[in-house]
């Protein structure tokens, strides 16, 4: 490492910002929540990245979740040359579009109907439009800390009283938008109760990330999600899962598989593109019907189930059927777990873990986090000490405490006792600085 480790990554991100806002073409990769220069990475192998300045890294990004494979996994890189070489993109139909959405529908049995799209965010908005032609209405609600992409009516946060029209998150929303979305607490069925019981008839679609992940981890308690779909089965409204993060993350059929609990219409993206970029959105035949050129309802994109993506989400996908792949995801994962809280408490350093599967979230508190209130009350200060600690040691977390950590395959029993003995002398570090 040179003086500080970033020498060619600070140059780099000061030629970055003067062609690209905050030198970053997506915010969180700014370093914003936790400061310091945010390493530009040359590559990745397996478990591990390496950044411009030759520093490497244990990975628990995973570029936020697409990697469960690792980087560069040997069967995804052949996958995409070889597909690479017979053309990048055809604006036309190609056969591996189709075996893409049959080993999703084999997954997610409740997607009768799969319609692939280049990003989350387009997944979700495509999935949103379709649910208020559907049933003919306009409000959304959506819980707080839940995260579904930049699309602009879910760029929402709760409004003044509960159940009361949301209001806009960001600048360039419009009031008028954000009106028709409403904004829960989450893991609160009685709000949703009361919301859908005063205004159930006005709501298009409740979507919710069954398992939160952008709040940090966040796992539905016993009876959420069982009250969701009873509530908007009531009501006539569409009950939108976005496993976006969870689906495949957490079992091969998401969360809608972990908790068996059925929605009418999933959105995917991330771990289904092995890499690339890729959304897909789904759900009951009688909904997706609607879509065109079947329905009326328009969607469309240039690049929508580029073949050369849905070479490398086959390859991913395939890798995930072999027997006992969860099974090992999980013990890694649950080790990892037992060894930071361990090390947490040998520091005295309070932390509270969530971890549902191979998504964990370690929060600078303690108590429990069951809803956004509770993430938010974390001490970002100390976070940012432990992610900049790790970071030096050679442990790239996720830089901000509303993220998850991410267990790929590629992690090994090594790597996790390299982390553990990094937490350690961190939690350490910041307790003797007092
Ligand atoms: P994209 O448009 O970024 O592909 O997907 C949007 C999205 C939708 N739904 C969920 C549950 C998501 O988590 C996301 C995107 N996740 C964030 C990180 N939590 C992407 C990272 C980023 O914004 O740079």
């Amino acid at each position: 490492m040179t003086k500080d480790g970033l020498e060619k990554s600070k140059a780099a991100f000061e030629r970055a910002k003067k062609s690209i806002p905050g030198g970053v073409n997506s915010p969180v990769r700014a370093f914003g929540a936790v400061g310091g220069t945010p390493p530009f990475i040359a590559k990745g192998k397996g478990a591990r990245i390496t950044d411009v300045d030759g520093n490497e890294y244990i990975d628990y990004v995973g570029s936020w979740g697409p990697l469960i494979l690792g980087h560069a996994h040997p069967q995804v890189v052949e996958a995409i040359r070889e597909a690479a070489e017979d053309g990048s993109s055809f604006g036309a139909p190609t056969e591996r579009e189709t075996l893409l959405a049959e080993e999703v529908k084999d997954a997610f049995p409740s997607m009768a109907l799969v319609r692939m799209v280049s990003s989350g965010t387009e997944a979700v908005m495509s999935a949103v439009r379709l649910a208020r032609a559907y049933t003919g209405r306009d409000k959304i609600v959506k819980f707080d800390g839940c995260y579904h992409g930049h699309g602009d009516y879910l760029l929402v946060q709760a409004g003044s009283g509960l159940a009361t029209a949301g209001v806009a998150s960001s600048p360039g929303v419009p009031e008028r938008t954000a009106r028709d979305t409403i904004s829960l607490p989450f893991n609160d069925a009685d709000a949703a109760a009361d919301c859908l019981k005063a205004q159930g008839d006005r709501v298009a679609a409740v979507i919710v990330e069954p398992v939160a992940g952008n709040m940090g981890v966040v796992p539905p308690e016993p009876g959420f999600l069982e009250a969701l779909r009873d509530l908007t089965t009531t009501h006539g409204a569409v009950l939108i899962f976005d496993e976006v993060i969870t689906g495949f993350r957490i079992a091969r059929g998401g969360a809608q598989e972990r908790y068996g609990v059925t929605p009418d219409l999933t959105t995917l993206g991330k771990i289904i593109g092995g890499g690339l970029p890729v959304g897909c959105y789904g759900g009951r035949g009688d909904i997706m019907k609607g879509i065109a050129p079947v329905g009326s309802v328009y969607q469309a994109g240039t690049l929508s189930g580029n073949p050369v993506t849905m070479a490398a989400g086959l390859a991913t996908l395939t890798e995930l059927k072999r027997d006992g792949f969860y099974d090992a995801l999980e013990t890694t994962a649950a080790s990892l777990e037992a060894g930071i809280v361990a090390a947490a408490k040998d520091a005295d350093a309070e932390i509270t873990t969530n971890r549902v599967g191979s998504m964990m979230t370690f929060f600078a508190r303690g108590g429990t986090v069951r809803n956004y209130v509770d993430a938010k009350a974390s001490d970002a200060e100390r976070f940012a000490k432990f992610h900049a600690g790790m970071l030096t040691r050679g442990v790239y977390l996720a830089p901000s405490q509303f993220e998850a950590t991410f267990v790929s395959a590629a992690h090994t029993e090594a790597d996790v006792a390299a982390t553990v003995a990094a937490a350690a002398a961190v939690f350490k570090e910041i307790a003797a600085a007092g």
